[in-house]
């Protein structure tokens, strides 16, 4: 059994990574952090309390709601999607939520479960750095119990997702959310597998992936999934702002089966200061990491059926 340790941010695919590890044979779920970037932090919590009740085969855990505050908001239209998720009926139907609230900020209790946890952990964060950069200040040695961290951020290929007016068009989101968190990161001394945009590109939300949920809507966690992805746009005629990837499935699918995307070694850093604050950048004798670059689609696709 790996442990995990897995914090996100509540938007439609921080919650399917969520079912999905929960999912993972071979995965000892220690602890969940939520963070009101990309959702409202209420009931980003609830959803994630219920579907630990409702998909999480008995598994006994908290959830730590973080009091984390990002320096460039998320589009509200985007977080409200949490609201949405919280309300949908297959994660309602007890009418109680039986997995409690941690006690503790989700930094400290990333803290708490990695010290507390026997062998090393794995982090998988798809959401904004904050919770783990705070948790490096408070406590620099965790980093001897964790044994990588996999992160949906950063892109290195100039092209980010952020349409927002005083950037330069080259920053990832969640990157951008906390800039500083990710350069706080960047400067430990953890193992990164790091999933950006060049990657997330190749798994686009389609029509066709769609319906190919909706025959398989007999099995819950499938209906689940394919309720979420009816909240966000598809690509479609041509990708927008707003067009859905499978970014965080992707990043916990691959930290779990690595043969569905293929991997190289960069060194980089990141900006904190300027319109390009929160890029990624590749430069010799930078923070080495390892940066996915292809996914076996098809693949990657098949494995969120068989778990
Ligand atoms: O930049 C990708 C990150 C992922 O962690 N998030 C969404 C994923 O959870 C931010 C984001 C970028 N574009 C978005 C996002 C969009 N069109 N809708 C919602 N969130
Ligand atoms: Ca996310």
């Amino acid at each position: 059994m790996r442990n995990v340790y897995f914090n996100h941010d509540g938007s439609v695919d921080d919650l399917v990574s969520l079912l999905l590890l929960l999912q993972m044979p071979d995965v000892h779920l220690t602890g969940v952090g939520v963070v009101g970037a990309d959702s409202y932090l209420e009931p980003a919590v609830s959803a994630s309390r219920k579907i630990i009740d409702r998909f999480g085969h008995g598994t006994i855990l908290n959830v730590a709601a973080s009091n984390s505050r990002g320096v460039h908001p998320f589009p509200k239209e985007w977080r409200l999607d949490a609201f949405s998720l919280d309300a949908f009926p297959i994660l309602n139907e007890s009418g109680t939520v039986k997995t409690p609230v941690a006690s503790k900020p989700a930094h400290l209790d990333l803290i708490d479960k990695v010290q507390a946890t026997p062998g090393k952990t794995t982090l998988v964060m798809t959401g904004p750095l904050t919770d783990l950069a705070r948790a490096l200040e408070v406590d620099p040695t965790i980093t001897a119990k964790i044994d990588k961290l996999y992160w949906m951020g950063g892109t290195f290929d100039g092209r980010g997702n952020v349409a927002e007016p005083e950037q330069d068009g080259t920053v990832e989101w969640n990157a951008y959310w906390d800039p500083q968190a990710v350069k706080t990161v960047w400067d430990s001394d953890i193992a990164i597998q790091m999933v950006g945009l060049e990657s997330t590109r190749q798994v686009p939300l389609t029509p066709a992936i769609r319906q190919h949920w909706a025959t398989l809507r007999q099995h819950p966690a499938l209906d689940f999934i394919g309720q979420g992805y009816a909240l966000v746009p598809p690509l479609e005629h041509f990708e927008t702002n707003s067009t859905y990837f499978l970014w965080d499935v992707l990043t916990t699918v691959a930290s779990d089966t690595p043969a569905i995307v293929t991997t190289k070694e960069v060194t980089s850093d990141v900006l904190t200061t300027g319109p390009g604050q929160g890029r990624t950048f590749k430069v010799t004798d930078g923070r080495p990491l390892t940066l996915v670059t292809q996914v076996d689609h098809d693949g990657f696709f098949a494995r969120i059926d068989a778990l």
